[in-house]
């Protein structure tokens, strides 16, 4: 069955220049791109996302982690990959949460590590299953900015609504 799956290649993984590498492994899985762009994180969109998370020790590294407060990058690459079993297929790619546990030739094996500190820098997310990932894309993505029909949307006309057009 399709599926969808969020993919972010975090602040490390973006300081480190693998772009290119993730997404040339993630094409091994022939998914769909549906969406991208790059986001820069807002607290509360970070704390939302993790929120599964929030009373473990290390929630507020996480947080400063994800936003890229720990690499001058305030930013992630946020993508929708759709297709058969998707968020199956790029986890496996993506290796175990741990990167010193992780599979050496995953993506996490390969590129990440933990730092002294103790955050797993992993360089890339992966929603864990289809739940999940609606759960997610919902909250990184409008639906216009997704050129498939993933989930309903409905149409609403917005009065008074500021936003930036080219001058
Ligand atoms: P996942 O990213 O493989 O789905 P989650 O348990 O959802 O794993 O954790 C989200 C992120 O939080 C991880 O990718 C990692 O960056 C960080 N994290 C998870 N567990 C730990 C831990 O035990 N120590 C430090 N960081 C962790
Ligand atoms: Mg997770």
């Amino acid at each position: 069955m399709n599926q969808a799956a969020l993919v972010l290649i975090k602040p490390d993984g973006l300081k480190k220049s693998l772009t290119g590498n993730i997404l040339t492994r993630l094409s091994e899985t022939k998914l769909e791109i549906v969406a991208a762009k790059m986001v820069r994180v807002s607290k509360e969109l970070a704390e939302e996302h993790y929120k599964h998370l929030k009373d473990k020790p290390f929630f507020k590294d996480l947080i400063s982690y994800i936003r890229g407060e720990l690499h001058e990058r305030r930013k992630v690459m946020a993508m929708v990959y759709w297709g058969e079993d998707a968020s199956t297929k790029c986890r496996e790619l993506a290796g175990a949460t741990n990167p010193e546990e992780a599979e050496p030739t995953s993506i996490r094996g390969s590129y990440g590590r933990i730092t002294t500190a103790g955050v797993y820098e992993n360089v890339i997310h992966v929603s864990s299953n289809p739940e999940e990932a609606q759960r997610e894309i919902k909250l990184w993505f409008h639906p216009e900015e997704i050129i498939v029909d993933l989930y309903p949307a409905k149409e609403i006309v917005a009065r008074e609504y500021k936003r930036k057009v080219w001058a």
